[in-house]
Parts: C-alpha cells; structure tokens; sequence
C-alpha cells in the first residue's frame, strides 16, 4: 500500500499513529504529496485534491482519513481500536468526529493567518478559536487515561492536541483543561507518537 501525505498534516499523523498500533507501517510506503504547491499528484486519486490518501495494492485510493484509519482496523481484527459494536463504538466515532472538528477549525484558523493582513477576517478567527476552546473543555469528560488500550478516539484526540501545540502553541488551546494536558502529557511519550512527530 502507499500512504500519498505531506509531512505536518495531522490527518496524515492519524493514519500513520493507526498504521504503527496496528503492526501494519512496513507494508505501508510514504509517498510525498504535498498538495499546496501542486494538487495534481493528490486530486489524481482524490478530487478533493486533499492528503492523506491510502492506495491500495490494486490502485484502489482510500480517503479520508477516518475511512482509512477504519479500513487499516479491519486488517488485523485483533485488539480493535474501534469496538465492533455497542455504545463503546459509537463514543470512539464521536471522539474522532470531536478531534477531527478541533483539527478543522485548526488548520482554518493556519490557513487565515497565512493571508495577508488585509484579507484576513478577525471575526472568522474568532469563531474558530472559540469553538476550539469549547471542544477541548468539552474533552476532559471524553478522555479515558491512555493504559493498555489506545483506540481510535484518543489516538484522534491526541492527534488534535498535538496539531494545536505545534501551529497555535501561543494560544495555549490544549493545555487550560488540566486532565486534557495530562492526557496528552502521556500520549505523546508512545512510540506511534514519537516516531510520528511533525516538523
Ligand atoms: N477530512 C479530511 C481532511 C484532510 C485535509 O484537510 N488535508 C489537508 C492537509 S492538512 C489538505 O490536504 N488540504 C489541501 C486542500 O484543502 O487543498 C481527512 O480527515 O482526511
């Protein structure tokens, strides 16, 4: 399989946390594909024209990153990182969904900044930062402290809080919810994480 990512995404370090807790990373090949200066490589096997996109042997492109991280899940059955079935599956999806959000309105927020100074919108940032603020409070009663398990909703949480360090470190998003700093505080000390990091 080939994994087409550029090196910062966080919905590349997703996959590629996934692909690591699962055993399945030397059968992966990192193909660059840095969609910015040039889609074309990306939209060839995603119209969005967005990274990450899986391959698969056949040619077969999966996106995005939460039907990738599911489809890797389903190659090795053993120790699911999303549960089969039950309300535990739904609480794992909803916790993707929450980081995934975070992540949105993240690279939003990069993306605004990036314009210049008379383009950008006070306002726009504002909602984001806000909504930000909201869902990381809203995390401290969706963790579960990383142990013997790590499912697909804390690696996309940790994942999140990871992102926000790296590119709105200033504004300290993930770090005011002292149970949230500790979780991420022991996230990112696992291998998945460390071999992952952006940068
Ligand atoms: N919902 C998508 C988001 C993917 C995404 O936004 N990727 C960014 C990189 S961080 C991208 O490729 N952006 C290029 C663009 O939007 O043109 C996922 O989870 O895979």
């Amino acid at each position: 399989m080939k994994l087409l990512h550029s090196p910062t995404s966080p919905y590349v370090r997703k996959v590629r946390v996934v692909a690591l807790e699962k055993g399945l990373s030397s059968r992966i090949e990192l193909v660059p594909a840095n969609p910015w200066p040039d889609p074309t490589v990306v939209a060839a096997a995603n119209p969005l024209g967005r990274v990450p996109v899986l391959l698969l042997e056949d040619g077969t492109p999966i996106y995005d990153s939460p039907v990738i991280c599911e489809y890797l899940d389903s190659l090795v059955p053993a120790r699911p990182l999303i549960p089969y079935d039950g309300i535990g599956r739904w609480l794992v999806l909803r916790r993707q969904a929450l980081a995934d959000g975070i992540l949105d309105a993240a690279v939003a927020m990069v993306l605004e900044s990036r314009r210049p100074a008379p383009e950008q919108s006070a306002s726009s940032q504002a909602r984001a930062e806000a909504a930000i603020r909201r869902s990381v409070a809203a995390l401290g009663s969706e963790l579960a402290p990383v142990g013997d398990t790590f499912d697909l909703g804390q690696i996309s949480i940790a994942v999140a809080l990871g992102y926000l360090e790296f590119r709105l470190g200033h504004l300290e998003l993930g770090t005011a919810e002292p149970r949230v700093a500790d979780f991420w505080a022991s996230a990112r000390l696992r291998p998945s994480f460390l071999a992952t990091q952006p940068g």
